[in-house]
């Protein structure tokens, strides 16, 4: 039986960390996968999740199974920290997840259940596991314009005219912030224009959150995902919590459906239902240590403080390089990269052009030339940005 079995795709950023372990250069410089790494190169446990394990080993009496939907204070905590305060309960159902992609495996099943034919329009570029996955569900994928090779920020009169095909029945696939693999990023006029576009043609929201907090600020990384909640009447959300608080392997996320109050608790019913099939309970070790930290205030307040050091310091990390990069080429065609948000960036160079910078410096990327930002340091900017340079861009 096993034997008819096919071999399947590699996923390329994590064969890229296989490829990055074995070279043997010490000089070697990591910006592939999407983890934050601080100056020293270590991902480090934040303070609050320490002192949140800390006191759960203090307190907690049991390990027995949670609830279907997860702990319900973990997913009122997520409400609140993505939809902000007042987010409207009485629409919303939501089920804690295995991580971000867990949540998004869900949406896509739950669409799937509720609207079979179903479009999913995702932004070209997009995380290729989105791709990937909804391959895997057989589901209907049309891409979307997104990224301008020109400007390296968003295309947006490309982006609009292609959604205007997008139907009712259809889901719109965003990403709520720190577009992943871009960094090009909408701005709240045009979130605006996006909801005036959904309105008119009656497909469905989801968004995608893996980074709030690594953009602009935890508020403002989540302005579009509120503008959506408040016009539309219907909207999904897959948040993960791997990033933000930095508990990766913990595998944390929720999805949130928001729906008309009389379609609240059948869509409740059906998240559940969901969990049920794929895992029964979601794991909960991750999910308390964010409800710990988010329902106390020294804990939230140290939590943000830390999040807000992380996110300052990529965002001078791009300045660096920006400004790097102006000085080596003596123009200013790399002013995208402090205007981009989040980890990543996607430099907009060739695939000739990336081997070039692994091969002559040990610089590894993602094959279309996205970096993780948070891979480099002070001293490591000048060297990929002569490296850059070096290889034509
Ligand atoms: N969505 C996007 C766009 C991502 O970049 C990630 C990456 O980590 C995820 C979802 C899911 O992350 P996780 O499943 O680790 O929570
Ligand atoms: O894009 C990234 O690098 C992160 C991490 O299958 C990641 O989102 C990469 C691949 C994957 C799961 C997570």
């Amino acid at each position: 039986m096993l034997g008819n079995l096919k071999p399947q795709a590699v996923d390329k950023i994590l064969m890229l960390m296989g490829e990055f372990r074995a070279d043997p250069r010490r000089d070697k410089i990591d910006l592939g996968v999407g983890v934050y790494r601080n100056a020293q190169g270590v991902t480090p446990i934040m303070r609050a999740v320490h002192a949140a394990e800390e006191r759960l080993l203090q307190t907690e009496t049991t390990k027995t199974y949670t609830a279907l939907t997860g702990e319900p204070g973990f997913n009122a905590a997520m409400a609140e920290l993505v939809l902000g305060q007042g987010y409207p309960a009485d629409r919303l159902a939501s089920v804690a997840t295995p991580g971000g992609t867990g949540a998004c495996r869900q949406a896509f099943e739950l669409i799937r259940m509720a609207s079979p034919d179903a479009t999913i329009w995702v932004s070209d570029p997009t995380w290729p596991n989105h791709l990937s996955i909804l391959r895997h569900l057989g589901m209907k994928v049309a891409l979307y314009r997104y990224f301008d090779t020109e400007t390296r920020g968003v295309d947006f009169a490309g982006m609009t005219e292609d959604l205007a095909a997008a139907q009712a029945g259809d889901v719109v696939l965003l990403h709520g912030c720190c577009h992943n693999p871009t960094g090009a990023n909408l701005n709240l006029d045009q979130w605006e224009r996006i909801a005036d576009l959904l309105q008119r043609t009656g497909a469905t929201p989801m968004i995608d959150i893996a980074y709030q907090g690594f953009g602009d600020g935890l508020e403002e990384d989540a302005a579009g995902v509120r503008l959506l909640a408040q016009r539309l009447p219907e909207m999904l959300i897959a948040a993960s919590c791997s990033k933000n608080f930095g508990i990766y392997r913990e595998r944390t996320g929720v999805l949130m459906a928001l729906s008309d109050p009389a379609h609240r608790e059948v869509t409740q019913g059906n998240l559940n239902y969901l969990n049920r099939q794929n895992y029964s309970f979601p794991p909960d070790h991750g999910a308390r240590i964010v409800m710990t930290i988010l329902n106390d205030p020294a804990l939230r307040a140290d939590w943000q403080a830390e999040l807000e050091e992380v996110r300052l310091g990529m965002l001078a990390l791009r300045q660096q390089l920006a400004e790097e990069l102006r000085r080596l080429s003596g123009s200013d065609r790399f002013g995208f990269i402090a205007q981009h948000r989040g980890m990543f960036s996607r430099l907009g160079a060739t695939p000739e052009q990336v081997e070039k910078m692994k091969k002559d410096h040990a610089i590894y990327m993602v094959g279309d030339s996205r970096i993780n930002v948070a891979g480099l340091n002070e001293s490591t900017v000048p060297v990929l940005a002569r490296a850059m340079i070096e290889a034509g861009l």
